[in-house]
């Protein structure tokens, strides 16, 4: 028997399906606080048999009703009480770490999980159990019958497409109309493509015939590179995830993913997946926390981990470089950017207007190759800065779940205020600031979320901070160039080298402008349209090696050249 959907307050879809139910609330009077509460009588009048961590969805449907519960003063007992509690997945099996902190809803500040901590003991099971299935049945497992695994998988998401469409909403913030054409079917498609590429892959060969007369055939097999930590952001956490694991579980590897600690609740629906799907135990295991004295630090310092691949800051890069290198494990490393858009005079007007503000201002400037830096040609400056201007204003910030939503909150509030902070530092430097510049206000619970509003900046030198720093918010400063040498040298005058995008009908300058950009990858008359199969990885700051295709199968196996005489 399904939960009933209560008439009042519409809760009791979706995941409160395993309570018994009944229709609506049966009326419950003169009660004034949370302390008259007996959690357990009203279990019994939903008639939930849950265990306990679940039990509050049914104390909660009562309360919606009861109370405003956005602004019920004792709002944190009642959430307590109600939250899911996100637990490892260790071996094959979920389990509680030592301490416990708190997810937050960034559209509105609520708790919307508790998740339990992995410590070492729980890392050092983890790496133990992956060691363990990377010699156990998972070795003997076929190529073909590993690709159908993963096709099985990517199906598993697309099954519970809803329940990982609400987690990353409500974990990010972005809107539903973001991360339902995006995350949550990149999530299925990272597992289809690199189950395709592994299953058509073939290796290399070469008969050897030597000055003495000798001949020998050589050719590879490729082998999983072992345990591998992958250690992820929060910014598209669905996706960069898989965009990892897939070909990581392609190549035969036994996985621990750290999901960031502000988004860890795909990962741990990703762990349902793989174990519907009959992943065996031990070969995908996830450990939450946070970088430093905790998960992260305890993966990525383990002597018994083979390698690690990491998505987030620069920064944290290069502290997980120094903890590699003790035990020289292999890294890919996708970092930070401080992209460029280049956009010249002779460009489609309209299609750059509306390419230029997704590069900017999509995911709320949260995309590592979003344009922060925008580059125009001197004769169509004051045009671009105007329509742009526009585009920045039509942004409808909303409730992540508003189908008319374009712009969420920023990721936490922490990250909000670093982004306020370059808002005034760019003052300080002299920046106009075209539009925005500050926080929205909405009258509602949004105004305990984290938003900020699109900004525009210009009139900074080059060698200003925020022209030269990564700030990762729904921003960019636009400065007006007169030559394509000069567009080029400034798009380049940066320690980041991650991507670009260049606005032109004249596609021989395109190609020209693109091959000398110093990035991973460069859009022409469009921004962030992938091809998996295509190379992904940056330069300079932004990164090491490349991902994406036969690239990721490189770094997620080890090649063995097999030479016999013949
Ligand atoms: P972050 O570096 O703070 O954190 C990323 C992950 O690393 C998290 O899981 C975090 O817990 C973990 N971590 C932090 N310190 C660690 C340590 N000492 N040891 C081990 N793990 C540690 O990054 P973020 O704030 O989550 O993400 C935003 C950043 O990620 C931006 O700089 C953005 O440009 C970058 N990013 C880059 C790409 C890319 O493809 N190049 C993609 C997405 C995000
Ligand atoms: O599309 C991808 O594969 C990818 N790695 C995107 C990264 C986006 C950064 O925020």
């Amino acid at each position: 028997m399904g939960f009933e959907v209560c008439p009042d307050c519409a809760v009791g879809q979706g995941s409160h399906r395993t309570h018994a139910g009944r229709q609506g609330h049966p009326p419950v009077t003169g009660l004034s606080s949370l302390n008259e509460l007996d959690f357990n009588s009203l279990k019994e009048i939903y008639g939930c048999s849950c265990p306990s961590d679940d039990c509050g969805i049914v104390v909660f449907a009562f309360l919606s009703c009861r109370f405003n519960t956005a602004r019920f003063p004792e709002r944190h007992l009642i959430e307590r009480l109600v939250v899911k509690l996100l637990q490892n997945y260790i071996n094959g099996r979920f389990a509680k770490g030592e301490r416990e902190f708190a997810d937050i809803n960034p559209a509105d500040g609520s708790v919307i999980a508790r998740v339990t901590e992995a410590g070492q003991t729980m890392v050092d099971e983890a790496v133990a159990a992956a060691r363990r299935a990377l010699e156990g049945e998972w070795s003997r497992l076929t190529v073909p019958a590993r690709a159908a695994l993963l096709y099985k998988i990517a199906c598993g998401i697309e099954a519970r497409f809803d329940e990982f469409l609400q987690a990353e909403i409500a974990d990010t913030g972005k809107p539903v109309s973001l991360a339902s054409r995006i995350d949550v079917p990149r999530g299925a498609a990272n597992f289809r493509t690199f189950a395709d590429i592994i299953k058509t892959v073939g290796g290399e060969s070469f008969r050897t015939e030597t000055q003495d007369g000798v001949t020998a055939l050589n050719y590879t097999q490729r082998k999983p590179l072992g345990v591998v930590g992958v250690i992820t952001p929060w910014n598209l956490p669905l996706l960069l995830l898989t965009w990892k694991v897939a070909p990581a579980l392609a190549c035969g590897n036994c996985i621990i993913a750290k999901p960031s600690e502000e988004t860890p609740a795909t990962a741990t629906l990703l762990a349902e997946v793989m174990e519907s799907s009959g992943v065996p135990a031990g070969v995908f295991n996830v450990v939450h926390g946070f970088g430093p004295d905790s998960a992260g630090e305890f993966l990525t310092t383990h002597p018994d981990v083979d390698a690690v691949t990491f998505t987030g800051e620069s920064r944290t890069g290069a502290t997980i470089m120094r903890a590699a290198a003790a035990s020289v494990k292999p890294v890919s490393f996708e970092l930070g950017g401080k992209n460029a858009a280049i956009v010249f005079a002779d460009c489609d007007f309209d299609d750059t207007i509306k390419g230029l503000s997704d590069a900017v201002f999509l995911n709320t400037g949260q995309v590592c190759l979003c344009a922060e830096r925008v580059y125009v040609e001197r004769s169509i400056f004051d045009r671009i800065i105007a329509a742009l201007k526009r585009e920045a204003e039509n942004l409808r910030l909303g409730w992540p779940t508003h189908p008319g939503t374009t712009t969420g909150p920023l990721i936490s509030s922490d990250h909000r205020a670093k982004v306020l902070s370059y808002y005034q530092l760019a003052r300080e430097e002299g920046a106009m600031t075209i539009t925005g510049g500050g926080t929205p206000e909405f009258g509602d619970g949004r105004d305990n979320g984290f938003y900020v509003q699109p900004t525009i900046l210009t009139g900074l030198p080059e060698s200003a901070r925020c022209v030269k720093e990564e700030i990762f918010g729904p921003v960019c400063h636009i400065a007006p160039f007169d030559t394509e040498e000069e567009a080029i040298a400034k798009a380049n005058d940066t320690e980041y080298g991650l991507a670009a995008s260049v606005w032109t009908s004249n596609l021989k300058r395109g190609h020209r402008v693109a091959a000398n950009l110093r990035v991973g990858i460069t859009w022409v008359n469009c921004w962030f349209l992938r091809d998996l199969r295509t190379p992904f990885g940056g330069a300079g700051l932004s990164g090491i090696g490349r991902e994406g295709g036969m690239h990721s199968l490189n770094f997620y196996s080890e090649l063995n050249n097999i030479c016999v005489r013949l």
